[in-house]
């Protein structure tokens, strides 16, 4: 399919504008939202990252081909929000501390919309202190953690350790993800759920909330 592939490519350019073209495009022609976001734009980054890893991409294309993953995610928003009616829960989702990565969390809040939650995001940086306020506040059903570096990955054990301290860790479900996440890994840090993709964290948090 041309306008995927000219999808993907937008997406590994760098071509934000572009990239909402082929968005929008691809909409006209009635394809499901979920070959444009795993075929256009989540294959395009992942061939930035192989670039990245190869060594021929370097910091800035990645930024912008993170911008364009964007700018194509925001487009296909309403197409992948369409089925939400009645909220079934509510998630409080954020980028753990340390951490800037924000594509695919956005992308796991937006299929949680999708799925009928409704959704609070704290962006990414989250300390382990706004977490706990942010569940204070809203009272949500399940937390959401998303990581992408090694490094940050530890924040998370923080976060629900200052959750315990808080008196809130009973009352919440902890999802948690992000590519160097493991289920082994979720265990061992006592999150209740690990969920390598967005699809699948949309899937297991209705299944917690049922
Ligand atoms: Co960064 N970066 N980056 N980067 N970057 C990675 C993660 C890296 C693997 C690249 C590489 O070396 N191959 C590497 C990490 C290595 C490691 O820790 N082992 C890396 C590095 C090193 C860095 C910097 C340190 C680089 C530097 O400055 N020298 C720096 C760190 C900055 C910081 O965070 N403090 C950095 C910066 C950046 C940019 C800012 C340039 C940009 C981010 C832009 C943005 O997010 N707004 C960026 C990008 C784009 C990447 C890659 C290329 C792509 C990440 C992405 O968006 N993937 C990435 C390489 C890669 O992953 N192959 C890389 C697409 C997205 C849809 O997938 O995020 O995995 P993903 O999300 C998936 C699942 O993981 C899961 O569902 C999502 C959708 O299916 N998931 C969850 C995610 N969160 C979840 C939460 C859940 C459940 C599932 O429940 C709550």
């Amino acid at each position: 399919m041309t306008t995927l592939l000219d999808l993907r490519s937008s997406v590994i350019e760098g071509n934000a504008e572009r990239a909402k073209t082929l968005v929008d495009q691809a909409i006209k022609e009635d394809l499901p939202a979920a070959r444009i976001l795993n075929e256009g734009l989540i294959d395009g980054m992942k061939e930035v990252g192989r670039l990245f890893e190869c060594g021929e991409f370097f910091v800035p294309e990645m930024l912008v081909a993170g911008r364009a993953m964007k700018a194509g995610l925001e487009r296909l928003r309403p197409k992948l929000a369409a089925s939400s009616i009645q909220p079934i829960g509510k998630v409080v989702i954020g980028t753990v501390q340390g951490d800037l990565h924000d594509i695919g969390k956005n992308l796991v809040a937006m299929m949680l919309e999708g799925s009928g939650f409704e959704v609070v995001d704290l962006g990414v940086d989250v300390s382990p202190q706004k977490y706990v306020e942010a569940v204070k506040q809203h009272r949500p059903n399940l937390v959401g953690l998303s990581a992408l570096l090694t490094t940050t990955m530890p924040q998370m054990k923080l976060i629900i350790e200052a959750l315990e301290e808080a008196g809130l860790r009973s009352g919440v479900r902890i999802m948690i993800g992000g590519a160097p996440i493991t289920a082994e890994f979720a265990q061992q840090i006592r999150a209740d759920i690990f969920a390598p993709d967005a699809a699948s964290a949309a899937a297991r948090a209705k299944q917690a909330v049922a």
